[in-house]
């Protein structure tokens, strides 16, 4: 490994291949309809070609911290694991591979259906929060109970079928949950899920945000990042704009093994108690969306306010026009 970062394909080389995983690789790959029925086929069904790959990843492409007018030294390059979104039967690319990788969207009563290949030199999966799932759909390692979908070999493609119930709308993360779970998420193996009511109004402007790190363990470098979707420090992450007037939301998930708080620069929005805060608290897999209508024109930084996770890098611009 060039950069030293923790070795995928050594790691996996450890670990047996569980018996129903086996049984199921004997058979020949199929990309047909799933063997599992539709269980909600009220809805319309949300296919999706995804494909977990290897990529050079830059965390910090500009050099800069914004925030702190400062050059940001070492290496910030390194071989990241990311999900890529095909077209159907992966015939081409729909765009490079991301961190986080493609937001998969739905609405209540819809089924999402996940075509999903292995790529990477490990068996990984997709593991979805939020929506509706029996146990061989749940994309998680188990041991000896492993389903197929919770043990992806490489080169291997498995059909996730997800349910979007009522209780499903919100904003979501998928993540892997193969057997080298954490270490493929902190090389990110992360994404969204966002689920819709559509008989509710939307936000005019929304804006997906995860909060994860890179940590040396997992990336070889010689530091720790704190990332916004994949980058470090303001320029690099997302700068999201809005306009004056609009109905805007900002939709959270943390992702690694820390503690974070999302919070922007002059503005306020209502808790669940109906409280006005401009601060909250997320935990690791938790998710949460701030809405409210845009009233400030101007630069803002959003980020969490963990002190150390802001100067490693898990700020970002917000500018509003007016
Ligand atoms: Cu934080």
């Amino acid at each position: 490994m060039a950069d030293g970062e923790a070795d995928i394909a050594a790691l996996a080389g450890g670990i047996p291949v569980p018996p129903k995983v086996a049984a199921a690789a004997a058979r020949p790959p199929s990309l047909g309809p799933s063997a599992m029925p539709v269980a909600n086929a009220t809805g319309t069904r949300r296919e999706y070609w995804i494909r977990a790959e290897t990529v050079r990843w830059n965390i910090v492409p500009t050099r800069r911290d914004e925030m702190m007018a400062a050059h940001v030294g070492g290496r910030t390059r390194f071989t990241a694991l990311a999900y890529r979104a095909y077209a159907p039967n992966f015939a081409k690319p729909l765009g490079p591979a991301t961190v986080p990788g493609p937001l998969l969207q739905a609405d209540v009563g819809d089924t999402l259906v996940v075509n999903f290949q292995n790529a990477t030199p490990g068996p990984v999966t997709m593991h979805p929060h939020g929506v509706f799932y029996r146990p061989e759909m749940d994309g998680a390692y188990k041991g000896k109970y492993t389903d197929p979908g919770g043990f992806v070999q490489k080169g291997r493609t498995f059909q996730y079928v997800w349910d979007c119930r009522p209780d499903s709308v919100g904003y979501w993360p998928y993540h892997d949950h193969g057997p080298l779970d954490p270490l493929p998420v902190f090389k990110g193996l992360l994404g969204a899920i966002l689920v819709r009511d559509p008989a509710v109004r939307q936000p005019d402007v929304e804006f997906p945000v995860v909060f994860h790190s890179f940590p040396p363990q997992a990336t070889g470098l010689d530091r720790a990042f704190s990332c916004a979707n994949g980058r470090a420090f303001a320029g690099n992450t997302p700068t999201l704009r809005a306009r004056n007037g609009q109905d805007v939301a900002f939709h959270v998930i943390a992702l690694d093994n820390e503690f974070h708080t999302f919070h922007v620069h002059g503005h306020r929005w209502k808790d669940a108690s109906g409280r006005v805060i401009d601060n909250v608290t997320l935990g690791p897999g938790d998710s949460y969306t701030a809405r409210f209508t845009e009233d400030n024109p101007g630069r803002w930084l959003y980020h969490c306010h963990v002190f150390s996770h802001i100067h490693m890098g898990m700020t970002g611009w917000y500018v509003v026009g007016a």
